[in-house]
């Protein structure tokens, strides 16, 4: 590793966008291929390598390929446990994790049981003295519709008001082609009225300037992607006069947007729009496994195309803290880390 690589790898970071079916690595994925030799999954069918770009429809075709690999409760168990390390291993000091959960009549996995499996998986990593705090943000797939966005805001509460703290929200996700958000706006204001925080993918693809304004009624508390929020990306003024009023965090996820297309390169990626405008932006991963990437080389990248200094840098992941969704204490405690580390590496 070069000098450079070592200080994004001991920077230490913050991940708030991070899908777990999306964010398993390639040794994770050994252990599922062996354990359904049956279903005849490939490693390279399971992830986009360097240099490869594939069209968003493809990258939803990976992920029904990697449901069907992760269909128990002891799957899951497993990629949340191993996924955990993995972000702990790349200095990721707090995590937000999301996912969606699901039932397969099958195997008898239900989606209280894969909620609980994410949760075992963090109290048995905390519980053996994994150097990272993680907690949960439960997705709503917006191509399942009305009926299962209540359900899953349902199941959200009660694990927000039983899991200690590690239950904190919501994700709005899948397909942005797929469904409306109109149709999500009551699931989404009755988590936002039970106390649930609202992370919810906007504008990642053009076609969606409508159901942004609707959402950013609500408003959210985070936006994933948001690609196409800005006038010069065919959004608007009113929405970044939205988003800046309400001072809504951008989670950024450079290399999925461009190995998913919805951004031509790097440097034209929206990151630069919103950060020269001073708005809080945090550097994620989305989904390191299918996009082989960590969340080191995501800030790397950033300082790389948009020529940032390790200052800026360590700015960028500082800021970060003020975006999470655990509480005051928490962020306490983690600006108090960064506090720690920082003499030892700028
Ligand atoms: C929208 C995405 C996504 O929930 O099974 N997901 N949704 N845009 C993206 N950009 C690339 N990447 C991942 O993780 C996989 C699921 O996360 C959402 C999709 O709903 C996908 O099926 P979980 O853990």
């Amino acid at each position: 590793m070069d000098d450079d690589s070592v200080f994004y790898k001991k920077l230490p970071k913050v991940e708030l966008h991070a899908h777990l079916n999306g964010s398993v690595s390639a040794q994770t994925m050994e252990k599922l291929i062996q354990r359904k030799p049956h279903l005849n999954i490939e490693r390279n069918m399971t992830a986009i390598g360097k240099g490869q770009r594939r069209s968003l429809d493809e990258c939803f075709e990976v992920f029904k390929l990697i449901h069907k690999l992760v269909d128990t409760e002891e799957d899951i168990h497993t990629v949340a446990t191993d996924v955990i390390k993995e972000f702990a291993d790349d200095n990721v000091k707090y995590l937000e994790l999301r996912s969606t959960p699901r039932e397969e009549k099958g195997t008898g996995l239900t989606k209280k049981s894969y909620v609980e499996a994410v949760i075992k998986a963090i109290q048995q990593c905390k519980y053996d003295g994994v150097d990272i705090d993680v907690r949960f943000l439960v997705a709503i797939d917006r191509r399942n519709g009305t009926e299962v966005a209540m359900e899953t805001v349902k199941l959200a509460e009660e694990f927000m008001l039983s899991s200690g703290g590690l239950v904190l929200g919501i994700d709005l996700s899948g397909d942005p082609k797929v469904g409306h958000g109109r149709c999500l706006l009551p699931a989404l204001e009755k988590a936002r009225n039970c106390g649930l925080k609202l992370s919810l993918h906007m504008s990642e693809v053009s076609s969606q300037l409508e159901e942004s304004e609707l959402l950013l009624n609500l408003p959210p508390d985070r936006i994933g992607h948001g690609t196409f929020l800005h006038p010069e990306m065919g959004g608007s003024q009113p929405l970044v006069d939205q988003v800046v009023k309400h001072n809504i965090p951008l989670e950024i996820c450079l290399t999925s947007n461009i190995k998913g297309k919805t951004v031509p390169s790097y440097s034209q990626h929206h990151f630069r729009y919103w950060y020269q405008l001073g708005h809080p932006c945090v550097i994620c991963t989305d989904d390191k496994g299918v996009f082989c990437t960590d969340l080191s080389q995501e800030y790397q990248l950033a300082a790389s195309t948009f020529s940032l200094s390790p200052d800026a840098v360590w700015e960028l992941s500082e800021r970060a803290v003020d975006c999470i969704f655990a509480g005051e204490a928490v962020k306490q405690q983690l600006k108090q880390k960064w506090t720690e580390i920082k003499p030892g590496l700028l």
